[in-house]
Protein backbone atom coordinates (compact mmCIF):
# COMPACT_ATOMS: atom_id res chain seq x y z
CA UNK A 1 0.00 0.00 0.00
CA UNK A 2 1.78 3.15 -1.45
CA UNK A 3 0.73 6.29 1.16
CA UNK A 4 -0.20 8.84 -1.79
CA UNK A 5 1.31 12.52 -1.86
CA UNK A 6 -1.49 14.39 -3.01
CA UNK A 7 -4.84 12.45 -1.69
CA UNK A 8 -6.91 15.72 -1.21
CA UNK A 9 -5.75 16.85 -4.61
CA UNK A 10 -9.23 19.18 -5.41
CA UNK A 11 -9.04 20.36 -1.76
CA UNK A 12 -4.96 21.20 -2.54
CA UNK A 13 -5.58 23.93 -5.32
CA UNK A 14 -6.34 26.05 -2.88
CA UNK A 15 -2.95 26.57 -1.79
CA UNK A 16 -1.38 27.00 -5.24
CA UNK A 17 -3.46 30.16 -6.06
CA UNK A 18 -0.65 31.66 -4.25
CA UNK A 19 -0.09 35.25 -6.27
CA UNK A 20 -4.06 35.40 -7.22
CA UNK A 21 -5.64 38.31 -5.63
CA UNK A 22 -9.23 37.73 -4.63
CA UNK A 23 -9.56 40.38 -2.18
CA UNK A 24 -11.89 42.38 -4.01
CA UNK A 25 -14.54 39.01 -4.90
CA UNK A 26 -18.06 40.26 -4.23
CA UNK A 27 -19.27 37.26 -6.24
CA UNK A 28 -22.62 35.79 -4.15
CA UNK A 29 -21.85 31.72 -3.48
CA UNK A 30 -24.43 30.15 -2.16
CA UNK A 31 -24.87 29.30 1.60
CA UNK A 32 -25.43 25.51 2.04
CA UNK A 33 -28.90 24.62 1.23
CA UNK A 34 -30.72 22.14 2.88
CA UNK A 35 -31.56 19.00 0.90
CA UNK A 36 -35.18 17.60 0.88
CA UNK A 37 -35.07 13.86 1.05
CA UNK A 38 -37.13 12.60 -2.35
CA UNK A 39 -40.57 11.76 -2.45
CA UNK A 40 -40.16 9.42 -4.84
CA UNK A 41 -37.36 7.23 -6.18
CA UNK A 42 -38.79 6.32 -9.48
CA UNK A 43 -36.24 7.91 -12.46
CA UNK A 44 -38.51 8.77 -15.12
CA UNK A 45 -37.95 6.30 -18.32
CA UNK A 46 -36.19 8.49 -20.54
CA UNK A 47 -32.87 9.20 -17.52
CA UNK A 48 -30.24 8.11 -19.56
CA UNK A 49 -27.58 6.08 -17.41
CA UNK A 50 -23.98 5.69 -18.22
CA UNK A 51 -20.31 5.14 -17.68
CA UNK A 52 -17.14 7.73 -18.43
CA UNK A 53 -13.65 7.27 -19.03
CA UNK A 54 -11.27 9.26 -20.70
CA UNK A 55 -8.68 8.71 -23.25
CA UNK A 56 -5.23 8.99 -21.44
CA UNK A 57 -6.51 6.87 -18.31
CA UNK A 58 -7.73 3.81 -20.65
CA UNK A 59 -6.49 3.51 -23.83
CA UNK A 60 -2.27 2.58 -23.27
CA UNK A 61 -1.02 2.15 -26.82
CA UNK A 62 0.80 5.49 -26.66
CA UNK A 63 2.80 5.01 -30.04
CA UNK A 64 0.59 3.20 -31.93
CA UNK A 65 -0.83 4.65 -35.26
CA UNK A 66 0.91 7.44 -35.28
CA UNK A 67 -0.12 9.04 -31.90
CA UNK A 68 2.08 12.44 -31.07
CA UNK A 69 3.29 13.46 -27.98
CA UNK A 70 1.04 14.84 -25.12
CA UNK A 71 1.69 16.99 -22.27
CA UNK A 72 0.95 13.95 -20.17
CA UNK A 73 3.38 11.95 -21.65
CA UNK A 74 6.06 14.56 -20.55
CA UNK A 75 4.77 14.89 -17.09
CA UNK A 76 4.23 11.15 -16.39
CA UNK A 77 8.28 10.79 -16.66
CA UNK A 78 8.85 13.32 -14.48
CA UNK A 79 10.52 11.51 -11.09
CA UNK A 80 8.22 12.56 -8.23
CA UNK A 81 5.17 13.45 -10.27
CA UNK A 82 3.32 10.21 -10.60
CA UNK A 83 3.03 8.47 -6.70
CA UNK A 84 3.78 4.73 -7.94
CA UNK A 85 5.98 5.92 -11.11
CA UNK A 86 3.47 3.75 -12.60
CA UNK A 87 2.71 5.11 -16.67
CA UNK A 88 -0.14 4.31 -18.29
CA UNK A 89 1.45 2.60 -21.21
CA UNK A 90 -1.13 -0.33 -21.56
CA UNK A 91 -3.78 1.20 -18.96
CA UNK A 92 -7.01 -0.57 -19.66
CA UNK A 93 -5.31 -1.50 -23.24
CA UNK A 94 -9.04 0.12 -24.15
CA UNK A 95 -6.89 0.68 -27.90
CA UNK A 96 -7.33 -3.35 -28.68
CA UNK A 97 -10.06 -3.95 -26.03
CA UNK A 98 -12.82 -1.40 -26.98
CA UNK A 99 -14.92 -3.99 -28.11
CA UNK A 100 -14.95 -5.83 -24.59
CA UNK A 101 -15.62 -2.28 -23.20
CA UNK A 102 -18.43 -2.05 -25.14
CA UNK A 103 -20.05 -5.28 -23.96
CA UNK A 104 -19.27 -4.60 -20.58
CA UNK A 105 -21.63 -1.27 -21.01
CA UNK A 106 -24.42 -3.42 -22.85
CA UNK A 107 -23.91 -6.11 -20.37
CA UNK A 108 -25.25 -3.54 -17.15
CA UNK A 109 -27.39 -2.22 -19.16
CA UNK A 110 -25.47 1.31 -19.51
CA UNK A 111 -26.94 2.67 -22.90
CA UNK A 112 -24.49 5.37 -22.83
CA UNK A 113 -20.56 6.04 -23.02
CA UNK A 114 -19.03 9.07 -22.38
CA UNK A 115 -14.73 8.17 -23.51
CA UNK A 116 -12.29 11.37 -24.66
CA UNK A 117 -10.86 11.72 -27.91
CA UNK A 118 -7.14 11.91 -27.67
CA UNK A 119 -6.26 15.21 -29.78
CA UNK A 120 -2.29 13.74 -30.32
CA UNK A 121 -3.77 10.38 -32.04
CA UNK A 122 -5.67 13.27 -33.95
CA UNK A 123 -3.48 15.60 -34.92
CA UNK A 124 0.08 14.51 -33.70
CA UNK A 125 1.15 18.08 -33.06
CA UNK A 126 -1.80 19.90 -32.15
CA UNK A 127 -2.38 21.11 -35.63
CA UNK A 128 -2.17 20.40 -39.60
CA UNK A 129 -3.84 17.03 -41.29
CA UNK A 130 -5.61 14.91 -39.54
CA UNK A 131 -3.97 11.56 -38.95
CA UNK A 132 -6.45 9.02 -40.22
CA UNK A 133 -5.44 6.31 -38.53
CA UNK A 134 -5.37 7.76 -35.30
CA UNK A 135 -8.92 8.83 -36.23
CA UNK A 136 -10.06 5.52 -37.56
CA UNK A 137 -9.63 4.02 -33.47
CA UNK A 138 -12.40 6.47 -32.54
CA UNK A 139 -14.78 5.16 -35.94
CA UNK A 140 -14.00 1.45 -34.69
CA UNK A 141 -14.61 2.77 -30.89
CA UNK A 142 -17.83 4.38 -32.10
CA UNK A 143 -19.35 1.34 -34.12
CA UNK A 144 -18.26 -1.38 -31.41
CA UNK A 145 -20.81 0.50 -29.58
CA UNK A 146 -23.63 1.65 -31.35
CA UNK A 147 -23.46 -2.40 -32.47
CA UNK A 148 -23.98 -3.29 -28.94
CA UNK A 149 -26.88 -0.77 -28.75
CA UNK A 150 -24.58 2.04 -26.72
CA UNK A 151 -24.85 5.98 -27.49
CA UNK A 152 -21.46 7.52 -27.85
CA UNK A 153 -21.00 10.56 -25.87
CA UNK A 154 -17.19 11.96 -27.15
CA UNK A 155 -15.43 14.29 -24.74
CA UNK A 156 -13.39 16.27 -26.86
CA UNK A 157 -10.13 17.84 -24.39
CA UNK A 158 -9.78 15.43 -21.43
CA UNK A 159 -6.42 17.04 -20.60
CA UNK A 160 -3.72 15.37 -22.90
CA UNK A 161 -2.40 18.61 -25.14
CA UNK A 162 -0.56 17.80 -27.80
CA UNK A 163 2.92 18.71 -26.51
CA UNK A 164 3.90 20.51 -29.29
CA UNK A 165 1.64 22.89 -28.87
CA UNK A 166 2.28 23.33 -25.09
CA UNK A 167 5.86 23.96 -26.27
CA UNK A 168 4.22 27.01 -28.39
CA UNK A 169 2.61 28.37 -25.21
CA UNK A 170 -0.39 25.57 -24.61
CA UNK A 171 -3.03 27.57 -23.21
CA UNK A 172 -1.61 30.38 -22.15
CA UNK A 173 -1.57 31.52 -25.82
CA UNK A 174 -4.57 32.72 -27.24
CA UNK A 175 -3.75 31.16 -31.07
CA UNK A 176 -4.79 27.74 -29.06
CA UNK A 177 -8.76 28.73 -29.89
CA UNK A 178 -8.18 28.40 -33.61
CA UNK A 179 -6.02 25.26 -32.83
CA UNK A 180 -8.80 23.58 -31.01
CA UNK A 181 -11.72 24.70 -33.28
CA UNK A 182 -9.73 23.50 -35.88
CA UNK A 183 -9.79 20.04 -34.37
CA UNK A 184 -12.64 19.82 -33.60
CA UNK A 185 -14.25 20.15 -36.61
CA UNK A 186 -11.81 17.51 -38.32
CA UNK A 187 -14.05 15.18 -35.18
CA UNK A 188 -17.27 16.08 -36.62
CA UNK A 189 -16.30 15.68 -40.39
CA UNK A 190 -15.35 12.28 -39.59
CA UNK A 191 -17.01 11.34 -36.40
CA UNK A 192 -20.40 12.93 -36.88
CA UNK A 193 -22.56 10.61 -38.52
CA UNK A 194 -22.71 8.36 -35.89
CA UNK A 195 -21.37 10.24 -33.08
CA UNK A 196 -23.78 12.92 -31.83
CA UNK A 197 -23.05 14.07 -28.84
CA UNK A 198 -20.17 16.14 -28.29
CA UNK A 199 -18.52 17.63 -24.73
CA UNK A 200 -16.29 20.26 -25.33
CA UNK A 201 -13.91 20.37 -22.16
CA UNK A 202 -13.56 18.38 -19.46
CA UNK A 203 -13.14 20.28 -15.93
CA UNK A 204 -11.41 23.51 -17.24
CA UNK A 205 -11.07 24.33 -13.92
CA UNK A 206 -8.92 21.28 -12.99
CA UNK A 207 -7.14 21.38 -15.90
CA UNK A 208 -6.12 25.23 -15.28
CA UNK A 209 -5.33 25.20 -11.72
CA UNK A 210 -3.56 21.58 -11.52
CA UNK A 211 -1.98 22.20 -14.45
CA UNK A 212 -0.81 25.58 -14.60
CA UNK A 213 -0.05 26.72 -10.95
CA UNK A 214 0.20 23.76 -8.99
CA UNK A 215 1.96 22.21 -10.90
CA UNK A 216 0.26 18.82 -9.64
CA UNK A 217 -1.09 17.36 -13.34
CA UNK A 218 0.80 18.10 -16.73
CA UNK A 219 2.04 19.97 -18.12
CA UNK A 220 3.37 20.79 -14.34
CA UNK A 221 3.25 24.52 -14.59
CA UNK A 222 3.77 26.09 -10.94
CA UNK A 223 3.08 30.11 -12.05
CA UNK A 224 -0.20 31.81 -10.76
CA UNK A 225 0.16 35.04 -13.78
CA UNK A 226 -0.91 32.16 -16.24
CA UNK A 227 -4.15 31.26 -14.46
CA UNK A 228 -6.25 33.93 -15.99
CA UNK A 229 -4.78 33.77 -19.48
CA UNK A 230 -5.23 30.01 -19.33
CA UNK A 231 -9.15 30.49 -18.04
CA UNK A 232 -10.32 32.81 -20.76
CA UNK A 233 -8.68 30.80 -23.38
CA UNK A 234 -10.07 27.67 -22.51
CA UNK A 235 -13.40 29.47 -22.57
CA UNK A 236 -12.33 31.13 -25.98
CA UNK A 237 -10.95 27.99 -27.39
CA UNK A 238 -14.75 26.07 -25.87
CA UNK A 239 -16.78 28.88 -27.56
CA UNK A 240 -14.67 28.63 -31.13
CA UNK A 241 -15.11 24.54 -30.91
CA UNK A 242 -18.53 24.93 -30.36
CA UNK A 243 -19.30 27.60 -34.15
CA UNK A 244 -16.91 24.79 -35.29
CA UNK A 245 -18.66 22.04 -34.78
CA UNK A 246 -22.24 23.50 -35.48
CA UNK A 247 -20.92 25.05 -38.79
CA UNK A 248 -20.17 21.24 -39.49
CA UNK A 249 -23.20 19.66 -38.79
CA UNK A 250 -26.65 20.90 -37.38
CA UNK A 251 -27.57 17.66 -35.94
CA UNK A 252 -25.15 17.60 -33.15
CA UNK A 253 -25.89 18.00 -29.17
CA UNK A 254 -22.98 20.03 -28.09
CA UNK A 255 -22.48 20.79 -24.61
CA UNK A 256 -19.39 20.80 -21.68
CA UNK A 257 -18.62 19.37 -18.48
CA UNK A 258 -18.18 21.51 -15.23
CA UNK A 259 -15.90 20.39 -12.35
CA UNK A 260 -19.00 22.15 -9.93
CA UNK A 261 -17.94 22.23 -6.32
CA UNK A 262 -19.84 24.48 -3.65
CA UNK A 263 -17.53 27.04 -2.27
CA UNK A 264 -17.99 26.72 1.91
CA UNK A 265 -17.14 29.19 4.39
CA UNK A 266 -15.10 26.67 7.15
CA UNK A 267 -17.38 27.47 10.12
CA UNK A 268 -16.24 28.62 13.87
CA UNK A 269 -15.37 31.84 15.45
CA UNK A 270 -13.99 33.34 11.87
CA UNK A 271 -17.17 31.88 9.77
CA UNK A 272 -17.83 35.31 9.24
CA UNK A 273 -14.41 36.54 8.20
CA UNK A 274 -14.18 32.81 5.94
CA UNK A 275 -17.04 33.90 3.81
CA UNK A 276 -15.56 36.08 1.54
CA UNK A 277 -12.25 34.01 1.01
CA UNK A 278 -15.18 31.15 -0.10
CA UNK A 279 -17.25 33.56 -2.27
CA UNK A 280 -13.74 34.60 -4.21
CA UNK A 281 -13.03 30.98 -4.80
CA UNK A 282 -16.29 30.31 -5.92
CA UNK A 283 -15.86 33.05 -8.59
CA UNK A 284 -12.99 31.30 -9.86
CA UNK A 285 -13.35 28.15 -9.55
CA UNK A 286 -17.40 28.05 -10.82
CA UNK A 287 -18.27 31.42 -12.40
CA UNK A 288 -15.45 31.89 -14.15
CA UNK A 289 -16.61 28.84 -16.35
CA UNK A 290 -20.17 29.38 -16.41
CA UNK A 291 -20.87 32.65 -16.63
CA UNK A 292 -18.97 33.25 -19.49
CA UNK A 293 -20.59 29.97 -21.38
CA UNK A 294 -23.99 30.74 -20.08
CA UNK A 295 -24.20 34.78 -19.43
CA UNK A 296 -21.33 35.91 -21.91
CA UNK A 297 -19.60 38.03 -18.74
CA UNK A 298 -17.27 37.39 -16.12
CA UNK A 299 -18.60 36.76 -12.26
CA UNK A 300 -16.82 40.05 -10.56
CA UNK A 301 -14.95 38.43 -8.37
CA UNK A 302 -12.83 37.11 -11.42
CA UNK A 303 -12.31 40.27 -13.37
CA UNK A 304 -8.76 40.63 -11.40
CA UNK A 305 -7.34 37.87 -12.65
CA UNK A 306 -8.87 37.37 -16.17
CA UNK A 307 -9.30 40.86 -17.13
CA UNK A 308 -6.04 41.50 -18.75
CA UNK A 309 -6.65 38.46 -21.26
CA UNK A 310 -10.12 39.57 -21.89
CA UNK A 311 -10.07 41.48 -25.41
CA UNK A 312 -13.18 42.69 -27.05
CA UNK A 313 -15.93 40.44 -28.85
CA UNK A 314 -14.24 37.69 -26.85
CA UNK A 315 -17.46 37.27 -24.76
CA UNK A 316 -19.52 36.98 -27.47
CA UNK A 317 -17.55 33.85 -28.63
CA UNK A 318 -17.70 32.29 -25.23
CA UNK A 319 -21.26 32.38 -25.17
CA UNK A 320 -22.71 29.66 -27.37
CA UNK A 321 -26.00 28.41 -27.05
CA UNK A 322 -25.23 24.93 -25.56
CA UNK A 323 -28.06 21.20 -25.86
CA UNK A 324 -26.79 20.42 -22.10
CA UNK A 325 -24.66 21.30 -18.88
CA UNK A 326 -22.12 18.28 -17.72
CA UNK A 327 -22.11 18.22 -14.22
CA UNK A 328 -18.78 16.06 -12.52
CA UNK A 329 -19.26 16.46 -9.11
CA UNK A 330 -17.28 14.46 -5.89
CA UNK A 331 -17.53 16.98 -2.97
CA UNK A 332 -17.45 20.58 -1.87
CA UNK A 333 -14.84 22.76 -1.05
CA UNK A 334 -14.29 24.16 2.59
CA UNK A 335 -12.80 27.48 2.38
CA UNK A 336 -11.21 29.45 4.82
CA UNK A 337 -9.30 33.17 4.89
CA UNK A 338 -5.42 32.65 5.48
CA UNK A 339 -3.92 36.29 5.78
CA UNK A 340 -0.35 34.97 5.52
CA UNK A 341 -1.37 33.54 2.02
CA UNK A 342 -1.42 36.26 -1.33
CA UNK A 343 -4.36 34.86 -2.38
CA UNK A 344 -5.53 35.14 1.33
CA UNK A 345 -7.37 31.73 0.74
CA UNK A 346 -6.50 28.51 2.17
CA UNK A 347 -8.43 24.89 2.48
CA UNK A 348 -10.80 24.88 5.19
CA UNK A 349 -11.98 22.30 7.70
CA UNK A 350 -15.29 20.25 7.13
CA UNK A 351 -17.69 20.09 9.90
CA UNK A 352 -15.99 17.49 12.30
CA UNK A 353 -18.07 14.89 11.24
CA UNK A 354 -18.33 15.08 7.84
CA UNK A 355 -17.49 11.21 6.56
CA UNK A 356 -14.83 10.97 3.87
CA UNK A 357 -14.07 8.56 1.25
CA UNK A 358 -10.47 6.99 0.68
CA UNK A 359 -9.63 9.52 -1.70
CA UNK A 360 -10.24 12.05 1.24
CA UNK A 361 -13.13 13.92 -0.13
CA UNK A 362 -15.93 14.34 1.95
CA UNK A 363 -19.06 12.31 1.24
CA UNK A 364 -21.83 15.09 0.81
CA UNK A 365 -24.62 14.59 -2.20
CA UNK A 366 -26.02 18.12 -1.03
CA UNK A 367 -23.41 19.52 -2.47
CA UNK A 368 -24.39 18.21 -5.52
CA UNK A 369 -28.46 18.82 -4.87
CA UNK A 370 -26.65 23.05 -3.98
CA UNK A 371 -25.34 23.01 -7.59
CA UNK A 372 -27.81 21.63 -9.21
CA UNK A 373 -29.92 23.57 -7.60
CA UNK A 374 -27.98 26.70 -8.31
CA UNK A 375 -28.12 25.76 -12.13
CA UNK A 376 -31.68 25.91 -11.91
CA UNK A 377 -32.17 29.12 -10.20
CA UNK A 378 -29.30 31.17 -11.32
CA UNK A 379 -28.68 30.01 -15.00
CA UNK A 380 -32.28 29.40 -16.47
CA UNK A 381 -32.70 26.04 -16.11
CA UNK A 382 -30.18 24.19 -18.07
CA UNK A 383 -30.87 20.35 -19.38
CA UNK A 384 -27.87 18.75 -17.26
CA UNK A 385 -25.83 15.58 -17.43
CA UNK A 386 -24.14 14.35 -14.48
CA UNK A 387 -21.16 13.15 -16.37
CA UNK A 388 -19.19 12.12 -13.54
CA UNK A 389 -19.64 10.53 -9.81
CA UNK A 390 -18.02 8.02 -8.30
CA UNK A 391 -15.97 6.94 -5.24
CA UNK A 392 -12.80 5.44 -4.93
CA UNK A 393 -11.51 2.21 -3.50
CA UNK A 394 -8.99 2.67 -0.75
CA UNK A 395 -5.50 3.90 -2.05
CA UNK A 396 -3.50 0.78 -2.96
CA UNK A 397 -1.38 -1.16 -5.07
CA UNK A 398 -3.49 -4.85 -4.72
CA UNK A 399 -6.40 -5.85 -6.42
CA UNK A 400 -9.84 -4.08 -6.63
CA UNK A 401 -12.57 -4.39 -4.14
CA UNK A 402 -15.08 -6.43 -5.66
CA UNK A 403 -17.39 -6.54 -2.90
CA UNK A 404 -17.72 -2.74 -3.28
CA UNK A 405 -20.65 -2.31 -0.95
CA UNK A 406 -19.46 1.73 0.08
CA UNK A 407 -19.48 2.70 -4.02
CA UNK A 408 -23.07 1.65 -3.73
CA UNK A 409 -24.18 3.68 -0.80
CA UNK A 410 -22.09 6.51 -2.37
CA UNK A 411 -24.01 6.21 -5.13
CA UNK A 412 -26.98 5.56 -3.60
CA UNK A 413 -26.76 8.66 -1.51
CA UNK A 414 -25.87 10.97 -4.39
CA UNK A 415 -28.31 9.61 -6.93
CA UNK A 416 -30.62 10.87 -4.52
CA UNK A 417 -29.26 14.04 -4.08
CA UNK A 418 -30.31 13.95 -8.21
CA UNK A 419 -33.78 13.07 -7.33
CA UNK A 420 -34.47 15.56 -4.83
CA UNK A 421 -33.15 18.18 -7.32
CA UNK A 422 -35.66 17.14 -10.24
CA UNK A 423 -38.23 17.12 -7.66
CA UNK A 424 -37.38 20.39 -6.84
CA UNK A 425 -37.29 21.18 -10.85
CA UNK A 426 -34.14 21.04 -12.29
CA UNK A 427 -34.10 19.50 -15.74
CA UNK A 428 -31.86 16.22 -15.34
CA UNK A 429 -31.47 14.01 -17.94
CA UNK A 430 -29.08 11.49 -16.75
CA UNK A 431 -26.17 10.07 -15.17
CA UNK A 432 -22.87 8.27 -16.43
CA UNK A 433 -20.47 6.74 -13.74
CA UNK A 434 -17.08 7.34 -13.30
CA UNK A 435 -15.76 4.98 -14.26
CA UNK A 436 -16.28 2.08 -16.05
CA UNK A 437 -13.20 0.23 -15.09
CA UNK A 438 -10.64 1.27 -12.74
CA UNK A 439 -7.91 3.03 -14.45
CA UNK A 440 -4.95 5.59 -14.10
CA UNK A 441 -5.72 7.98 -11.99
CA UNK A 442 -3.17 11.04 -13.30
CA UNK A 443 -0.61 11.58 -10.24
CA UNK A 444 -2.10 8.65 -8.62
CA UNK A 445 -1.44 6.15 -10.79
CA UNK A 446 -2.61 2.92 -10.32
CA UNK A 447 -3.22 3.73 -6.58
CA UNK A 448 -6.64 5.15 -7.18
CA UNK A 449 -9.41 2.67 -8.32
CA UNK A 450 -13.17 4.21 -9.09
CA UNK A 451 -14.53 1.56 -11.71
CA UNK A 452 -17.86 -0.60 -11.12
CA UNK A 453 -15.29 -3.35 -12.51
CA UNK A 454 -12.00 -4.44 -11.61
CA UNK A 455 -8.93 -5.08 -13.82
CA UNK A 456 -5.48 -7.05 -13.73
CA UNK A 457 -2.67 -5.07 -14.78
CA UNK A 458 -1.11 -8.23 -15.87
CA UNK A 459 -3.48 -10.03 -17.84
CA UNK A 460 -5.89 -6.93 -18.36
CA UNK A 461 -8.73 -9.58 -17.42
CA UNK A 462 -11.86 -7.36 -16.66
CA UNK A 463 -13.83 -8.19 -13.40
CA UNK A 464 -17.21 -6.39 -12.35
CA UNK A 465 -17.95 -5.65 -9.15
CA UNK A 466 -20.44 -5.48 -7.35
CA UNK A 467 -21.38 -1.91 -7.93
CA UNK A 468 -21.63 -3.33 -11.25
CA UNK A 469 -24.91 -5.14 -10.90
CA UNK A 470 -26.24 -3.17 -8.56
CA UNK A 471 -26.10 -0.34 -11.48
CA UNK A 472 -27.27 -2.96 -14.13
CA UNK A 473 -30.77 -2.85 -11.93
CA UNK A 474 -30.98 0.34 -11.12
CA UNK A 475 -30.41 0.75 -15.27
CA UNK A 476 -33.22 -1.26 -15.89
CA UNK A 477 -35.99 -0.38 -13.11
CA UNK A 478 -34.82 3.25 -12.85
CA UNK A 479 -35.96 2.57 -9.26
CA UNK A 480 -33.01 3.34 -6.32
CA UNK A 481 -33.48 1.11 -3.77
CA UNK A 482 -32.76 1.89 -0.41
CA UNK A 483 -30.26 1.11 1.56
CA UNK A 484 -30.01 -2.63 3.01
C1 LIG B 1 -11.53 14.30 -12.85
C2 LIG B 1 -11.32 13.60 -14.10
C3 LIG B 1 -11.22 12.12 -14.00
C4 LIG B 1 -10.78 11.54 -12.68
C5 LIG B 1 -11.95 11.38 -11.74
C6 LIG B 1 -11.59 10.75 -10.42
O1 LIG B 1 -12.66 14.60 -12.55
O2 LIG B 1 -10.56 14.57 -12.14
O3 LIG B 1 -12.33 13.93 -14.99
O4 LIG B 1 -10.33 11.88 -15.01
O5 LIG B 1 -10.18 10.33 -12.88
O6 LIG B 1 -12.52 12.60 -11.48
O7 LIG B 1 -10.74 11.57 -9.68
Amino acid sequence: MTTPIFPLHRRAVLAGLGAVSLAAASGCAPAAVQMPAPKSRQFPKDFIWGAASAAYQIEGALDADGRGESVWDVFAHIDGKIVDHSLPAIACDSYRRYAEDAALLSGASLKNYRFSIAWPRVQPTGAGAANEKGLDYYSRLADALLAQGVTPWATLFHWDLPQALQANGGWGNRDIAERFADYAGVIAAKLGDRVKNFIVLNEAAVHAVLGHVTGEHAPGLKDAGLLGRVIHHENLAQGRAIQALRAARNDLRIGTTLALMPARAEGGVAAFANRPAAEGFDALWNGAFLDPLLRGAYPEGALATIGAALQADDLAITKQPVDFIGVNYYSPAYIKLDLSSPSRIAAGAPPADTPRDAFGREIDPSGLYEMLERLRTQYENPLVYITENGCSDPFSNGPAVIEDGFRIDYLRKHLEAVRSAMEAGGRIGGYFHWSLIDNWEWALGFTSKFGLVGMNRDTGLRTPKASYAWMKALAESGLLDTAA
